[in-house]
């Protein structure tokens, strides 16, 4: 049957306001003179929303009716941050919907700001996973994402008043316009019980997996829509339900509330992300979440293969799986499963078409985050996905004996089981050799993954390995956070960067003009304003807008070295209090630290009191401030970055995989002070090395330097400035009530420091005076900030989907209409 057509909304201001006014009515259930702006929020969002669907349902058309290979996105995380704004603009009516609700007598900037940021990651990787998809879509490709509906997302974080709590994101609470709950779709996912072993007359083995405890993963679908086309594809968010039977089982017995009560357990599993991205956690709800969202996305993604037409031997040429780092890996084993004791196929051919299917994006060199599931665990939860494992295990073992006889160590280094301390796991070897490309996210990351964590199996297959830098998407990160910027930038060359950001190199003959450089300067000045308010609003602080913004916003861990920056602002304090002419700047930090990482928590307690003390010092006055902004997210994240001057990218090399804040920062006009690690290497390459602040140990000398196994308080010999910096961290210089925390941070830099804080902080503290001397010269600084914005093309997330479509996946755009 052919579908029917679709009678187009308008999309016009007057068609809006319509579509507003009768959704107030028809959906909000209220008259438009009782309406709160939450209400208004909730009718503008259905009135986008109608939109959307439309041109989804014709995207979704055209890829059916057409020989296109799909795309899909597994990831445990999308930090979407909110989406009224984002889907207005990319839906083409944000201008309209802003004058529409102007004559409906409503504030825009006002309205927006009601809605909960969707904070479903953690940071970097959740945030990347969030970018792609606007990027799969803008540039037409059939690409779909598949995750958790999190009925809690990322925790948001309050200070009482220096310490971290965590309080619950209840961010469905008032319902959600975005979603199209799919009741239909839903997919009974097994979990414990055990392998029946059936023996066929032909001599052939086939294996089952039964009883155990089923329950529902029902589909939560949420459009995703280009910019500048009519493509629009689809998230995919799955829900825990339980199942019918599960229902009966108790309700036979007679026992209600027990049924109830254990109903509401095994929903649990979509219930809460988990907001840890430091250590990973051997916790069987964790397993479960990601065996849960793996299930339902593979079992849709073959449903809809064979609904299309297509048989198992198409799948490579229909199908790319891309797995968010190791969190989906058990996808491997489940396709395995599905293939052979669903569809019948031999080992050998299902493995094939594994192989063909998946890829592995890496996002960590971190041991301690390295996903590992005891043996136990995995054998109780999911018993036929062991078995899988082991055979896979035991294949591939083969296979390396053979091409290396006798090297017992090889093989225990290669083996998906860790044998040593228990036996667990490892799911980035199951994910290596279940792929047929493995790829790190910038450069150097790529190559120590090589070299170092996948080193044996570099060796095995060097044609897996690739290389794909992450990127940002313009659409939010410059448009949507800077529109003053955006508007500077169409004055002077034109709108076609917003499509291919490569153009913003139109901008480099009038870096140093000085017409453009003022009306530069007015824009970060606004954007200062903006920031301050939002500052202002949340820590009572009042900054001034006329110096430097020095900016530190990321997720708060030992290696990314958020206590390098405070002792250089405690050193700041001390030589303003000693009387020294010191530039004036405020010192920003953002960041969550995850709720069991008690030494991330114990540096944010300190930044935080060091803050107090240095706010409220009068002999400071307003030539130094320092900030912590509580609970940032996307949605502060895109009032912080357009207003920073400084951008800290400090991490310990070899430590940071890429970055992307770094990308973000930069391509709003802010310079950088940075190691040389992850894509910060890129950035320097790109902007040149006059228009960065590099300082500190590279990646090999990090090595040489812990080899050396110095004691870090070495590091302090004629270094006076920097010992009393830490003896006042010692002391208690800074606290009324807790010398415990500050006593212990100050015994772990001297006698600890893992992260080389103290042997990098001489080079760190030149590189921040290099800043301030750049920034006395606001010619000079206005150059390199004009010059790094012109030279962010290469960080678009655009080309990042580009090299993931080419080197990986094989997929070509498909765009519904052309641009414009
Ligand atoms: C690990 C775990 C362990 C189990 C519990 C939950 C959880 C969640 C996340 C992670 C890994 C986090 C890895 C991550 O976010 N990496 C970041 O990825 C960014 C995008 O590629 C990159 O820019 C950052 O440098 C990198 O730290």
């Amino acid at each position: 049957t052919t579908a029917p057509p679709l009678s187009p909304l308008p999309h016009d201001t007057e068609g809006l306001k319509q579509s507003i006014r009768d959704a107030m009515v028809r959906f909000v259930g209220k008259d438009p003179k009782q309406a709160t702006q939450r209400d208004w929020l909730d009718a503008t969002s259905f009135a986008v929303r109608e939109r959307m669907i439309e041109r989804r349902l014709l995207t979704r058309r055209q890829f059916d009716a057409e020989d296109v290979k799909r795309v899909y996105y597994l990831s445990m995380e999308y930090l979407i941050g909110r989406m009224l704004e984002a889907n207005l603009r990319n839906t083409g009516i944000l201008d309209e919907t802003r004058e529409a609700l102007a004559q409906l007598g409503q504030d825009y900037d006002e309205i927006v700001a009601w809605e909960d940021d969707a904070a479903l990651g953690n940071g970097g990787l959740g945030r990347l996973a969030a970018c792609i998809l606007e990027s799969l879509a803008t540039q037409g490709y059939p690409g779909f994402g598949y995750g958790i509906r999190y009925e809690y997302g990322m925790f948001r974080q309050q200070f009482e008043p220096y310490r971290q709590v965590e309080h619950p994101d209840n961010w469905l609470r008032y319902g959600n316009p975005w979603e199209f709950p799919r009741a239909e779709r839903k997919y009974p996912i097994r979990f414990y019980g055990e392998v029946v072993e059936h023996h066929r007359n032909d001599g052939s083995v086939h294996y089952s997996w039964e009883d155990g405890e089923q329950i529902l993963a029902m589909a939560y679908d949420y459009p995703t829509a280009g910019y500048g086309r009519r493509n629009v594809n689809n998230l995919r968010l799955w829900g825990a339900k339980a199942t019918r039977d599960f229902d009966l089982r108790y309700f036979n017995e007679g026992d209600y509330i027990r049924a109830v009560a254990d109903k509401s357990q095994s929903e649990s599993i979509s219930m809460v992300l988990y907001p840890n991205d430091a250590t990973a956690i051997g916790k069987e709800l964790r397993l479960k979440q990601e065996y849960f969202f793996v299930a339902a996305s593979l079992h849709d993604i073959l449903d809809r293969h064979t609904e299309l037409g297509y048989t198992l031997d198409d799948l490579p040429h229909q199908v790319a799986i891309q797995l968010n780092d190791t969190h989906p890996a058990i996808a491997v084993a489940e396709l395995m499963r599905l293939l052979m004791d669903r569809h019948g196929l031999h080992w050998a051919r299902a493995w094939e078409l594994c192989r063909q299917v998946f890829a592995y994006t890496n996002h960590t060199l971190m041991p301690e985050a390295l996903e590992t599931w005891p043996v136990d665990l995995m054998t109780r939860v999911l018993p036929r996905h062991m078995q899988i494992i082991y055979r896979i295990n035991h294949e591939f073992l083969e296979m390396v004996r053979r091409r290396f006889p006798g090297d017992e160590e090889r093989l225990k280094r290669l083996s998906l089981i860790d044998e040593e301390g228990g036996r667990n796991v490892r799911m980035a070897h199951l994910a290596v050799v279940g792929s047929h490309q493995i790829n790190g996210v910038a450069a150097l990351h790529t190559e120590l993954l090589k070299q170092t964590l996948f080193a044996d199996f570099y060796q095995l297959w060097p044609e897996r390995f690739v290389n794909v830098t992450n990127g940002v998407t313009p659409r939010l990160w410059m448009i949507q956070a800077n529109p003053e910027l955006t508007e500077f930038l169409g004055e002077k060359i034109g709108h076609d960067w917003q499509y291919d950001l490569e153009r913003l190199r139109a901008l480099e003959p009038w870096v140093a003009d000085p017409e453009l450089q003022q009306k530069f300067q007015q824009v970060k000045r606004k954007n200062k304003e903006r920031l301050a308010t939002l500052v202002r609003e949340r820590t009572g602080i009042r900054i001034r807008t006329d110096v430097l913004f020095d900016v530190q916003i990321k997720r708060i861990h030992e290696y990314k070295r958020q206590l390098l920056k405070l002792l250089h602002v405690i050193e700041l304090y001390n030589r303003i209090r000693d009387g020294e002419n010191v530039p004036p700047r405020v010192v920003i930090f953002g960041g969550k630290a995850a709720p069991g990482y008690q030494r991330a928590k114990d540096i944010i307690q300190v930044i935080n009191e060091v803050a107090d003390v240095i706010n409220h010092d009068p002999q400071v006055g307003d030539r130094l401030k320092c900030v912590f902004i509580p609970n940032y997210e996307v949605s502060a994240a895109t009032v912080i970055i357009p207003a920073a001057d400084l951008s800290e990218q400090i991490s310990t090399a070899g430590f940071e995989a890429s970055g992307t804040g770094n990308m973000k920062l930069a391509l709003n006009g802010a310079l950088t002070v940075g190691t040389l690690d992850g894509a910060n290497i890129e950035i320097r390459d790109a902007v040149g090395e006059d228009n960065i602040f590099i300082f500190g140990m590279t990646e090999s000398e990090v090595v040489a330097h812990r080899a050396r196994g110095e004691v870090p308080e070495a590091m302090l010999a004629g270094r006076p400035a920097l010992s009393r910096t830490v003896e006042m961290i010692e002391q208690g210089y800074f606290t009324c009530d807790d010398n415990a925390t500050h006593a212990e941070l100050g015994h772990y830099l001297r006698h600890q420091d893992p992260f080389f804080v103290l042997a990098d902080y001489p080079a760190y503290r030149e590189a921040c005076e290099r800043a301030d001397a750049l920034y006395a010269q606001p010619e000079c600084w206005n150059t390199a900030a004009l010059t790094n914005i012109a030279r962010m093309g290469y960080f678009s997330i655009d080309r990042t989907v580009r090299d993931y479509a080419e080197k990986i996946w094989d997929a070509t755009p498909e765009p519904v209409a052309p641009k414009r």
